[in-house]
């Protein structure tokens, strides 16, 4: 089996649901309890992207307060792929996580493969996105409606960014 190990960055505004994307993908778990990320946090997590090749996926996740420009880059710098998170519930945040793609890979000299999660599925009913609005933005990045707090989708997006920086 091939291992090939990815950095993969998370974007996108404060309390979209960064951390606990990550903590649903890498341990299953959803905590209630608000902790701020302080600094950058990396996590790992090997999926199999087919027969012969695994990728092990080293998170990176850095708390949005503390994103100055020089800091910014510091973290995309060497990325394979962002994982882009915007809060459905929010519909500013989804226009800075598609704004922060752009500007990382403005540091980074090249596209970036992105896939973009709407997180917070599980309010649905509370989303100020429109059906035309997601449409659209599925037209130019995968895009994964998810829940960090029932692990909806959450798996599926992780693993689709898997694929798109493996192949
Ligand atoms: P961040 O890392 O992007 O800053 P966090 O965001 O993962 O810290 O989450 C911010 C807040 O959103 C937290 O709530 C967290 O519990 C909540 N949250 C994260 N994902 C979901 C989700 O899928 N559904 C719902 N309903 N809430 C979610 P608090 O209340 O502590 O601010």
């Amino acid at each position: 089996m091939n291992v090939l190990a990815r950095k993969i960055c998370l974007l996108g505004d404060f309390a979209v649901g960064k951390t606990s994307t990550v903590a649903r993908f890498v341990s299953n778990t959803f905590s209630d309890t608000y902790l701020t990320t302080v600094g950058v946090k990396v996590d790992t997590r090997s999926v199999p992207v087919d027969d012969e090749r695994t990728a092990r996926l080293v998170v990176w996740d850095i708390a949005g307060s503390s994103m100055i420009d020089q800091t910014r880059a510091n973290y995309v710098r060497g990325a394979h792929g962002l994982m882009l998170v915007a809060d459905g519930t929010r519909h500013s945040t989804f226009a800075s996580a598609l704004d922060l793609w752009l500007q990382a890979c403005e540091t980074c000299g090249s596209e970036l493969p992105a896939v973009l999660m709407i997180n917070k599925f599980d309010l649905a009913d509370r989303w100020e996105l429109s059906p035309e609005t997601l449409a659209q933005a599925g037209r130019t990045l995968p895009l994964f409606k998810v829940s960090a707090k029932t692990g909806a989708s959450v798996e599926e997006a992780f693993k689709a960014l898997a694929g798109k920086i493996v192949s």
